[in-house]
């Protein structure tokens, strides 16, 4: 299988969980692009009715658009039935790093609003730990004066070796813009950033800050497929 078919039937696993009628929070991935793409085709089949989606990022509204999956907001559903959504990093406790794709904000405003949390990966996802792949772990922060807020967070985890980069897009290096308008500073870390509750609280804490990629305790599925096979793994 190539990483793209894991993925696919990851997605594809999920999206037996759905239901008609359901309020659906649809993520944004390479991975969740497959769930959305099932989604729309069931509908078109009528093997689904009376979705309402409610999308992560801008661009998984537009898939769901082409698709013709009626979709919806926060604001008209505060409760979502079930999220399906990709990750890049999981570890055993259904921790996870999202946001490498720039879409962390809206992703956990939607999911922390869901019954159910179904996270689609391919194995290459699994960790022992959040935080100790040594890639990126991705915080939004405001524009406004970013390098000071970048600082902050570098000094927040100096012991973990912590280096902060300004995530920025093209040849010319533009800082990239997130759906919201915001900057994102993405964390490496050398060594263990210890308690991960310990740690989100401390960066939430500082103003400028307005959301990073660590999900702590949101999943409440976790389907996993592997070159052995799929494994769906319940909290
Ligand atoms: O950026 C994001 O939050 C994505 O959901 C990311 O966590 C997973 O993207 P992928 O399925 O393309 O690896």
């Amino acid at each position: 299988f190539t990483q793209d078919d894991l993925k696919k039937i990851a997605a594809y696993k999920a999206v037996e969980y759905v239901e008609s009628g359901m309020v659906l929070g649809l993520g944004t991935g390479s991975t969740a692009k497959h769930a959305v793409n099932r989604i729309g085709e069931l509908l078109r089949q009528g093997k689904l009715k009376d979705i309402v989606g409610i999308p992560t990022s801008k661009i998984t509204h537009e898939q769901a658009l082409s698709l013709g999956i009626p979709l919806s907001d926060l604001d008209s559903h505060p409760v979502v039935d079930l999220a399906i959504d990709g990750a890049d990093e999981v570890d055993p406790f259904f921790n996870l790093v999202k946001g490498r794709g720039g879409s962390l904000l809206r992703e956990k405003m939607v999911e922390s609003a869901c019954k159910k949390f179904i996270v689609i990966v391919d194995e290459s996802k699994l960790v022992n730990y959040v935080g100790g792949s040594g890639l990126a772990m991705p915080v939004e922060v405001i524009r406004f004066c970013w390098k000071f807020t970048a600082e902050r967070l570098r000094k927040l985890f100096e012991e973990a070796g912590c280096v902060a980069k300004l995530r920025t897009v093209g040849e010319k290096e533009e800082p990239y813009v997130t759906d919201n308008g915001n900057f994102i500073v993405d964390l490496y870390f050398k060594r263990s950033i210890g308690d991960l509750k310990v740690a989100s609280d401390a960066i939430l804490h500082l103003a400028g800050v307005v959301e990073h990629g660590m999900f702590l305790d949101m999943a409440t599925t976790v389907i996993v497929a592997g070159e052995l096979g799929l494994t769906v793994k319940n909290k």
